[in-house]
């Protein structure tokens, strides 16, 4: 029985696992940490987060869920929730999304409606499992909006601006992640302005090199030989089709589909394959050296699928199938002998 828990296509990280993803950590700042909302707001505001705790502290058993196809179900956050703070600021009435802003290296931002918001009932937070957040997972202060993907809970968060129109956030105007962003739908891409006249002329000359063509529909293709170095493949279907010496180094290959596919002597060098399927591929001789594997899943969790087939010329460093989910890294070992 599948977890009822578990939105489709996700698998569960294993018991205190919990994969940093993204930025690693804030920009360097002062103490105190302070948090700024405003925007279509009457009353803009500042609070330390001590200020935060006296305004309501609260404890939220949460289930997280990575665009990337790994949740981590049940951890309890401790925070404020967000509908204390916009309470607190007196929302103007043509407010009707925030703005979600880090104290980051990039300012990275995401966005929400506030209605969602209020129906989620998101969180501003500073501990989890009963220890104050640490840096790499937001601390001192984050984001957590339950019933999205993880992507919408802003690390470091600073500044909450209250907007009439939305602006689309750093993932989802860079890599095409899906602004609703519901597990149980899987709204985790949006469809890219893929040029269809320029894709079908890629694919017969098995050319992709450095172009941005995610989400690209290439199931079932004979693309063996292809040079896709560099290209952007977020999202690609490649299920089925023949990529015999098929070129993906330091290509962005983040959740693409390669199940069944023919990858015997590909080369993935420094690929991202974060959240990538490649079910029942077959892999012998393939090179996979200084690649992303966060999440990778290489064989089915139930018996019914082919498993990857590997050989002793496949070649992936010990250290990236750390970044696995447990069961598949043991598995991984094991096939690897
Ligand atoms: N500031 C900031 N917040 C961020 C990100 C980021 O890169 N920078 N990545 C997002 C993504 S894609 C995910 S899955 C989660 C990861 O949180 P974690 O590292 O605590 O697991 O943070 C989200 N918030
Ligand atoms: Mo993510």
């Amino acid at each position: 029985m599948p977890d009822p828990n578990l939105p489709p296509g996700q698998q569960l990280a294993a018991p205190g696992r919990w994969p940093p993803i993204g930025e690693r950590a804030p920009r360097p700042w002062k103490k105190p940490w302070r948090l700024l909302v405003d925007g279509a707001v009457w009353q803009p505001t500042v609070w330390s987060i001590d200020e935060l705790k006296e305004i309501d502290t609260c404890r939220r058993t949460i289930d997280i869920h990575c665009v990337t196809r790994w949740s981590k179900l049940g951890v309890e956050f401790e925070g404020v929730p967000l509908s204390s703070l916009l309470h607190e600021v007196r929302p103007a009435a043509m407010a009707r999304y925030a703005n979600f802003a880090a104290h980051s290296m990039r300012d990275h931002t995401t966005s929400l409606p506030l209605a969602d918001l209020h129906r989620l009932d998101a969180l501003v937070a500073w501990a989890a499992d009963g220890e104050p957040l640490s840096e790499i997972h937001g601390g001192p202060l984050r984001l957590v909006v339950p019933g999205r993907y993880f992507y919408k809970s802003l690390k470091w968060l600073t500044r909450v601006e209250l907007m009439a129109e939305d602006d689309l956030g750093y993932w989802e105007s860079t890599a095409g992640y899906h602004n609703h962003a519901d597990p149980w739908r899987e709204e985790r891409y949006m469809a890219p302005a893929l040029d269809r006249a320029e894709a079908r002329r890629r694919l017969a000359d098995r050319d992709f090199a450095g172009a941005d063509l995610r989400s690209i529909d290439a199931a079932d293709y004979g693309l063996d030989g292809l040079r896709a170095a560099g290209a952007l493949l977020r999202d690609a279907d490649f299920r089925r089709a023949r990529l015999r010496g098929a070129s993906f180094d330091r290509a962005n290959l983040s959740n693409a589909h390669f199940d069944g596919a023919d990858l015997r002597e590909a080369s993935f060098v420094e690929a991202d394959l974060e959240g990538a399927s490649l079910v029942g591929a077959d892999l012998r001789g393939a090179n996979f050296t200084g690649a992303l594997l966060t999440a990778v899943t290489f064989f089915a969790s139930s018996g019914e699928a082919q498993d990857a087939q590997l050989d002793a010329a496949t070649r992936i460093d010990p250290a990236a199938i750390e970044h696995l989910m447990p069961d598949q890294a043991d598995r991984l070992r094991r096939a690897l002998g």
